[in-house]
């Protein structure tokens, strides 16, 4: 039996899509990201042994400290489509201004987080790489939640995972470290529409607002019968929590606060992308009141909340930041 690989997957999904005529340029993208990320794992699993641990010295523009392996990941992407036929523009987090490719007319942007979840990358914890190809806009501003063609993530976990969408469905292939081959060991990713654990950073809850801090009270009241108390998972890095919930159910949230008044996470290269392959895995994202999908950002590294995962605990949330109440 051949093999489905994440191009021919792509490709038969973006011709389900109506775009025949594209299908082979946007696989042939999503197979570049793949081989992207398999050197970034590589990267990740030696990190200790090459001295790629630790600080860069710079920071990004949102003010983080960057890591080495934020910069190496960022140089790996960018060297992957700088001489693309197939993207225009290159956004990501590590860049103040979208990277232009030696084809600034191409027809599609990539938007990335390199290395998702850098806190981690000293501690041997799970990391990702967020990606998402969108149609280019002829007016030159950022392209929106309806121009994605293709998205999804690659998980530095115990094993390497890239999940995909091109518009039909989601799937997920695992790295087969022996062969560098990736292996389509989920043909469909279908997130459960409910689940019982929830995954968000408890040190800033109490600056919530009142009703997102009755939402968390209903989520760790005991219930038999919705199996609650849930149960909290945070890892620190939203690729590693969005696969939990993909495979098990559960929901994933990032709210505003005093100190992140927009949320901490970056529409472009963090929300879209895995709002949109959340969406083709049966689950649902928003940003708390509204589809994220619907989202404009007004700026390359513009932020927003992000509330992801189950589609039945989504609405759910989003009740409660409406009536304070469940229903
Ligand atoms: P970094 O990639 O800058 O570490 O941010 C990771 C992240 O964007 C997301 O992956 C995590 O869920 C979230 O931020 C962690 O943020 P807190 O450290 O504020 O909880």
């Amino acid at each position: 039996m051949t093999e489905v690989t994440i191009g021919g997957y792509v490709a038969s999904s973006a011709a389900l899509q109506g775009a025949a005529g594209r299908a082979q340029a946007i696989a042939g993208l999503c197979e570049q990201m793949a081989a992207a990320g398999l050197a970034i794992a590589r990267e990740v699993r030696r990190a200790a042994l090459t001295g790629r641990t630790g600080y860069a010295g710079g920071a990004n523009v949102s003010g983080d400290r960057q890591k080495k392996l934020d910069v190496v990941g960022n140089a790996l992407v960018l060297d992957a489509f700088r001489k693309s036929q197939h993207v225009a523009a290159i956004v990501s987090e590590e860049d103040v201004q979208a990277v232009p490719t030696e084809h600034p007319e191409a027809p599609y942007v990539l938007s990335t987080d390199p290395i998702d979840g850098s806190s981690n990358t000293d501690i041997d914890g799970p990391l990702g790489t967020i990606f998402s190809f969108s149609t280019r806009r002829p007016d030159g501003g950022m392209p929106r939640g309806g121009d994605i063609v293709a998205a999804g993530y690659v998980l530095y976990g115990p094993s390497t995972i890239c999940a995909v969408s091109a518009g039909a469905g989601a799937a997920a292939f695992t790295l087969d470290e022996e062969r560098s081959a990736w292996v389509r060991t989920h043909p469909e990713l279908r997130c459960p529409e409910r689940g019982s654990t929830f995954s968000a950073n408890l040190g800033r809850s109490r600056e919530w607002h009142p009703h997102l801090r009755a939402y968390l009270d209903h989520l760790m009241a005991s219930d038999k019968e919705t199996k609650r108390p849930y149960s909290l998972r945070y890892i620190g890095a939203l690729v590693a929590d969005l696969h939990r919930c993909l495979i098990e159910g559960g929901i994933y949230f990032y709210p505003p606060d005093p100190k992140n008044t927009q949320g901490k996470l970056r529409l472009m290269y963090e929300c879209l992308p895995l709002a949109f392959l959340t969406e083709q895995a049966g689950g649902r994202a928003s940003d708390g009141t509204r589809r994220l999908l619907d989202v404009e950002a007004a700026s390359a590294h513009a932020r927003s909340p992000l509330v992801l995962g189950s589609a039945k605990e989504v609405d759910l949330y989003e009740t409660f930041m409406k009536t304070g109440r469940p229903a």
